[in-house]
């Protein structure tokens, strides 16, 4: 007998199934990510052929050129997840302020926070690139449109947390708690199929350091000692990718260490808490990782801001203490 074909949809429903209080809501929230991942998928793998390349000379938020692939896939979220039902408030890298939902849609009792296509910037050199997405239940349980305080929660409070990478395939990792769980997209049938069942960071990791070193003369002594530990632990590679879901997913597949430090020029890092970091610290601390900012758990940091930023090591659990050790002295 061939062995089954597990289907997202299949394995949400029989996840659905072990917990009796699972409303079907999660279920249809990530049926509507699933959804706006292949039409993503389809528009990165047609980049090179249509003309959406390039930027469109419009800046996002934070002064950084958009890309019209972003605006497509702010758009492609967006739309997928507006009239739900579910959701009463989103947040996007690409939006200063948070999203409501269109009056004309019934408002739910989740918000997603996303980042629609991370590491844009390498899109022109066919470079893997991502979005990322985190899904809090609202504070607390008023009907309506939802409020900033519904998107300021720690990560511990994520119901949800996962990110798409559009590469050699185009896969889907997310978890709600119970395990990380990695989906392949299979454009014949267009449907994601279990690919990563349970995926847990190698134990130990491979020696793999991964951080943009070339702001060494911009970090901390302490950094800098840092990364002079990790070489001493025996032979280290050094591989940075410079986009964030592709560094992450090799990390959680073959372990290792990310860094994103606080340096002279950013004083808490480039990457932000809320859809880039939270969301990456749940998957990680699922797989048997660790992730803090050099002192703090990450999923412990309450956020004070939207686009709050903050420094990130992420990876085995021997390399963040190390960190720890290190950074938070
Ligand atoms: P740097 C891409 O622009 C991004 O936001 C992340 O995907 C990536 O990890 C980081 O920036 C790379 O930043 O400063 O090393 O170029």
């Amino acid at each position: 007998m061939e062995k089954a074909v597990v289907t997202l949809n299949r394995f949400i429903i029989e996840e659905e199934r072990k917990h009796p209080a699972a409303t079907g809501d999660f279920t249809s929230i990530l049926h509507d990510i699933a959804l706006a991942a292949k039409l993503i998928s389809r528009a990165v793998n047609k980049a090179g052929l249509i003309d959406i390349l390039g930027g469109t000379g419009d800046e996002n938020v934070h002064g950084e050129r958009v890309q019209k692939l972003d605006e497509y896939a702010n758009q492609v979220i967006f739309n997928a997840l507006d009239h739900g039902g579910r959701l009463c408030l989103m947040a996007s890298e690409e939006s200063a302020e948070p999203i409501p939902i269109p009056k004309q849609f019934p408002k739910g009792d989740y918000v997603l926070l996303y980042d629609p296509l991370d590491g844009s910037s390498n899109i022109d050199a066919n470079v893997s690139i991502g979005t990322i997405f985190s899904v809090h239940h609202r504070r607390d349980p008023r009907h309506g449109d939802g409020a900033i305080e519904d998107l300021l929660q720690p990560g511990t409070r994520q119901v949800a947390a996962g990110y798409v990478l559009y590469g050699s395939s185009t896969m889907l990792v997310y978890t709600t708690g119970m395990g990380v769980h990695g989906f392949t997209l299979d454009n014949s049938i267009g449907e994601f199929l279990l690919s990563h069942p349970m995926i847990r960071i190698p134990k130990p990791g491979k020696r793999i350091y991964s951080v943009n070193e070339a702001y060494s003369d911009r970090w901390s002594a302490e950094q800098r000692k840092l990364v002079e530990r990790l070489k001493g632990k025996g032979r280290f590679s050094l591989r940075y990718i410079g986009s964030l879901v592709a560094d992450f997913h090799r990390t959680l597949l073959y372990g290792g260490l990310f860094m994103y430090p606080a340096d002279s020029s950013a004083p808490n890092g480039k990457l932000r808490l809320l859809y880039e970091v939270s969301p990456l610290s749940m998957v990680c601390e699922q797989a048997g990782g660790a992730a803090t900012d050099g002192q703090r758990r990450i999923l412990d940091i309450v956020p004070e801001e939207l686009h709050q930023r903050v420094p990130i090591y992420i990876g085995n659990q021997e390399y963040v203490e190390l960190a720890n050790e290190c950074i938070g002295g």
